[in-house]
């Protein structure tokens, strides 16, 4: 799989955008995450005693994992799919350590376009949107293969 330039300039227009408010988008994806895919909150052990999204929103640790969590993410898409010595840590260590699913980078790539879709609708069309979302799958699948590489299976 791979995107052509067109849709590689398509995300990386829309995340020069989230980077002007990167901690809060990037806090935003955890509570959604967390909310909407509650059995994704017992992976953190930082996390997992919160009780309501009032207590994650006032939470500054929360918004920190928001940054790292975006920082990584478009470190990676700035790769543009020359992705591989970035990706082998963070697959190493959501494989071994944190043991994240599959499924659990799918929950979240679907909230991370929802999210952007309903703060820059302007400038997040269709295109945009598909462009995105094959960013992800990309992105996804090449875990997948560390995954098994490392053998890891969920
Ligand atoms: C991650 C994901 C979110 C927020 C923060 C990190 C939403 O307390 C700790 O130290 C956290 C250890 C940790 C856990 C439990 C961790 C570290 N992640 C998780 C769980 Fe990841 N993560 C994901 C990404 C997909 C877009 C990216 C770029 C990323 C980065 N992670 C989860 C999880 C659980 C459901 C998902 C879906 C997920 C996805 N994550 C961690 C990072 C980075 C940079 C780090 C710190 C370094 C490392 O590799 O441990």
């Amino acid at each position: 799989m791979q995107l052509s330039d067109q849709e590689w300039k398509h995300v990386l227009d829309i995340w020069t955008k989230v980077e002007s408010k990167l901690p809060e988008h990037g806090h935003e994806v955890i509570i959604r995450l967390l909310q909407e895919h509650p059995e994704t909150q017992e992976r953190f052990e930082k996390f997992k005693h919160m009780k309501t999204a009032d207590e994650m929103k006032s939470s500054e640790k929360m918004k920190e994992h928001g940054t790292n969590v975006f920082t990584a993410l478009g470190n990676i898409l700035k790769q543009k799919g020359n992705h591989a010595e970035v990706l082998k840590p963070l697959a190493k260590s959501h494989a071994l350590e944190h043991k994240i699913p599959v499924k659990y980078l799918e929950f979240i790539s679907e909230i991370i376009v929802k999210v952007i879709a309903e703060k820059y609708p302007a400038d997040f069309g269709a295109d945009s949107q598909a462009a995105m979302r094959k960013a992800l799958e990309l992105f996804r699948n090449d875990m997948a293969s560390k995954y098994k590489e490392f053998g890891y299976q969920d």
